[in-house]
């Protein structure tokens, strides 16, 4: 039997022509249009600060083409097994003393396999939950089952990205299917948990990849209530490696027609923050990004120094979002 989650959208919310005419409009028009949305859905003077912690690093048996945790690339990572969720708990308790208000967590994982392991990432969801913080996970393909213990642990969000176009997606990896991604993401609607999805630019995708990404992410069953927008982090040893930075305009008009589409959701501002400019994060938050990540690394790869962003932040009269001030959980 098809569940209901598993049918086709019967309608579209967005059709591809009306997602393109929206990425092509004149930027400063879009970026007009899109603080105009986001200042109707948001406090647009609130950021909410993220932290990342990679939980299981490296020697991942996927092929990501950018991704410097593959065991296909040679990327300068120290592969590191599963820590212990005391130490995880740690960290989360230093993010969320510098302010941080969602713990993410990643692994370098294929897919998560019941047993020792995921029992002990669902004990990290708990104590995150307990310590007062939004909990998000991020560990590759996941069954529903394992979608409904997550829920059970109090997981806020489940973040697994489409990354791109369907037909460019083959080109950056072979090791999986873009159907594997949305069968994810399904488990994860039919567990009841939100899904945080978003893609990367700047891997040498077309603006008409870009725009089916988005169009995708705009008709899912279930869209994102956050969508995470990265620019690609060319990682030494990952065959992306030397590909020029995205071009600051270009990042903004992904995070300005990524706002038009999910007035409601977290736009993250994600990888690539220290290629862009100041100035350039300014519109960024001004085209309706409300939030990023924080703290000195990403997973792996550099992000800027909790100094440089609360500099950034006074400099723009922003103020980080307080716990308080969450939406209330379905
Ligand atoms: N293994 C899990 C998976 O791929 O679903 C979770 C961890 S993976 C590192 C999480 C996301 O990080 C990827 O989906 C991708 O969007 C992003 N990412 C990885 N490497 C990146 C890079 N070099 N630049 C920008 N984003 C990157
Ligand atoms: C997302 O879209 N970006 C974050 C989070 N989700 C997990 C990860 C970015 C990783 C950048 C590469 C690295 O640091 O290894
Ligand atoms: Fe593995 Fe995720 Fe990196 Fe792909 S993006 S190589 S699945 S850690």
């Amino acid at each position: 039997m098809i569940s209901p989650a598993a049918k086709a959208p019967s309608a579209e919310r967005w059709t591809l022509k009306a997602v393109r005419e929206l990425f092509e409009r004149p930027l400063l028009d879009l970026v007009f249009e899109a603080a105009r949305v986001y200042r109707d859905h948001h406090d647009e003077r609130r950021v909410q600060l993220c932290t990342l912690l990679s939980v299981k690093t490296g020697a991942c048996p996927e092929d990501c083409g950018y991704c410097p945790q593959s065991a296909h690339h040679d990327a300068p990572v120290e592969p590191r097994k599963l820590m212990d969720a005391r130490e995880v708990l740690e960290r989360a308790r230093e993010a969320r003393d510098a302010g941080s208000t969602r713990f993410c967590m990643g692994a370098a994982w294929r897919e998560v396999k019941d047993g020792p392991d995921f029992d002990r990432v669902l004990e990290m969801v708990r104590g995150v939950r307990r310590l007062g913080l939004e909990a998000c996970c991020t560990l590759g393909m996941i069954t529903e089952e394992q979608a409904r213990r997550l829920k059970e642990a109090g997981l806020t969000a489940y973040n697994h990205n489409l990354d791109s176009s369907e037909e460019f997606y083959g080109k950056v990896i072979s090791t999986r299917s873009y159907e594997d991604r949305l069968r994810t993401l399904r488990n994860v609607a039919r567990a009841g948990i939100s899904a945080c999805c978003g893609g990367i630019i700047g891997m040498g995708e077309s603006l008409e990849d870009r725009v089916a990404l988005l169009h995708t992410l705009a008709n899912l069953e279930n869209p994102p209530e956050s969508v995470p927008v990265n620019a690609l982090v060319a990682a030494p040893g990952t065959p992306l490696e030397g590909r020029p930075p995205v071009d600051a305009f270009e990042f903004v008009r992904m995070i300005a027609a990524a706002r038009v589409l999910f007035p409601r959701a977290k736009v993250r501002l994600s990888a690539g923050r220290l290629s862009l400019s100041p100035e350039a994060q300014a519109l960024c938050f001004l085209a309706g990004a409300d939030s990023i990540f924080t703290g000195e690394k990403l997973l792996t790869t550099p992000n800027p120094s909790w100094e440089a962003d609360r500099a950034l932040l006074k400099t723009l009269g922003l103020k980080p979002l307080k716990p308080e001030e969450h939406a209330p959980e379905a």
